[in-house]
């Protein structure tokens, strides 16, 4: 599934890319599904011990009962719970779309489950991922999968075209009243470019780690699943200028 010239170049200018056509059938969908919901009601009340609410951080994130309200819980290294989510890891339509933007080498940086339940599910403000990674070079690559119909009503990625070109925006963490928030731009963004990028279920978008981001809460009836690999360029250093040679190689050589 390697992408075209015009899909590439697409993404050199804007930063991100709806891709044309299913990277997961149905069948493997439904398995897909049933893991993921599996790993989420094994975890249900374990805030804090690998199962995060997005929508509740700092002091009350340990609180189990912390404001049931809002849900953004996310699940990092899925490929380390559970033999389906490694498989996905080399699943070939994904890394040759990887493979398209950052090269022949690539590590998993990380993958993670971020699930919005129906009615409840919380928002993710808008945010460069770099500022939180900080890696180099800074030029990571995720691709948010859809396991459900995701749209404006349940919480699709809005990007804000071309503006991974536009350096790194000033973030931060701010308190409000649930606590201090993960992920907080400190400059407003400008949201009347802020484009919507529906994906059907089976279907992926992939952005650059400096593109802003950001999804609405889900108020829908509909649950909004989706799982994001996060792929690296061998040789890609951490925040601690060290070269990330543990991370699990999909595919190519080490750096
Ligand atoms: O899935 C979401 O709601 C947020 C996704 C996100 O921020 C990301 O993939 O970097």
């Amino acid at each position: 599934m390697k992408l075209i010239t015009q899909e590439v170049e697409q993404f050199k200018r804007v930063g991100y890319l709806k891709i044309d056509g299913r990277v997961i059938d149905d069948e493997h969908l439904t398995v897909l599904r049933q893991h993921y919901d599996t790993l989420f009601a094994q975890k249900r009340g374990t805030i804090g011990e690998g199962l995060r609410n997005l929508a509740v951080v700092g002091e009350s994130e340990s609180d189990e009962d912390a404001d049931r309200g809002e849900e953004m819980l996310q699940i990092m290294e899925m490929w380390s719970l559970d033999e389906e989510f490694r498989k996905l890891l080399y699943h070939e339509p994904l890394l040759d779309i990887a493979e398209s933007l950052i090269g022949p080498d690539i590590q998993l940086f990380h993958d993670q489950a971020l699930y919005k339940p129906a009615y409840h599910g919380g928002e993710v403000y808008w945010h460069q991922d770099n500022a939180y990674w900080q890696c180099d070079p800074p030029n990571l690559v995720s691709i948010w999968i859809a396991l459900d119909d995701a749209d404006e009503e349940n919480g699709c990625m809005n990007v804000i075209p071309g503006s991974y070109v536009e350096g790194l925006a000033a973030h931060g963490r701010a308190e409000s009243e649930k606590g201090k928030l993960p992920a907080l731009l400190q400059v407003k963004p400008d949201v009347d470019r802020a484009v919507s990028v529906p994906v059907e279920a089976g279907c992926a978008m992939v952005h650059h780690c400096m593109t802003l981001h950001q999804t609405n809460p889900n108020r829908s009836s509909r649950d909004r699943r989706a799982m994001v690999l996060h792929y690296m360029q061998t040789g890609t250093r951490s925040r601690d200028g060290e070269v990330m040679k543990d991370k699990p190689l999909l595919r190519g050589k080490l750096a």
